[in-house]
């Protein structure tokens, strides 16, 4: 069985930018469902708990028939899930920092270079997805958008930052004013949690 991971805030942590009952009801009903659903199809399949969720998300497309499109939208909803509440917090620094903020000056040339396009790509996501900074094959970084609760990982990439523009992450708070949302979510981004994901993702996850 999979299980939520702690929220390392507490639900008006991020507050004035992002709102308690959004954070509240993001994580407690619908991260919480896809983390059901996900189980639900599992038990079909038990062998596959022995498996990591980064395993199984990078092989969505070697996983049997019957739970394929279970493992597309709940095994990515429950692991996109997991990266975007585990980025955010109260941060040290507003800027990145270590191998990240380091790949995004020399990449992007400035972090609010950076910040233009990851903006204007979670804006530019029609309908329901994310936007996302990943490391590909050849250990560059890119900005990339997937839809729905696709994830990078099955496209042989390492996902280094995430914003999810689904209309649930902000409607209670903005409405359908997504840039503003996208302009709050950039003041909790936790620079210091991102830089120790992708240390950790990097040298974890094969592809
Ligand atoms: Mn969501």
């Amino acid at each position: 069985m999979f299980e939520l991971p702690k929220l390392p805030y507490s639900y008006d942590g991020l507050e004035p930018h992002i709102s308690a009952v959004t954070i509240e009801t993001h994580y407690t009903k619908h991260h919480q469902h896809y983390l059901d659903s996900l189980n639900k199809a599992l038990e079909k399949h038990k062998y596959l708990y022995k498996k990591s969720i980064e395993e199984i998300i990078r092989d969505a497309e070697d996983m049997p028939d019957d739970i394929y499109w279970d493992i597309r939208k709940f095994g990515g909803g429950y692991y996109n899930h997991n990266l975007y509440f585990l980025m955010l917090g109260k941060s040290k620094n507003s800027t990145p920092v270590g191998d990240v903020g380091k790949k995004i000056s020399e990449t992007f040339e400035s972090f609010e270079e950076f910040k233009k396009l990851f903006t204007s790509a979670a804006l530019g996501v029609f309908g329901s997805g994310y936007a996302w900074l990943v490391e590909d094959k050849n250990k560059n970084f890119r900005i990339t958008k997937t839809k729905n609760q696709d994830c990078p990982l099955s496209y042989g990439q390492i996902p280094v930052l995430c914003i999810d523009v689904w209309e649930h992450a902000y409607y209670l708070d903005r409405k359908n004013k997504r840039a503003e949302y996208i302009e709050n979510w950039w003041n909790v981004v936790n620079w210091e949690s991102v830089e120790e994901l992708y240390q950790k993702n990097k040298t974890t996850i094969k592809l």
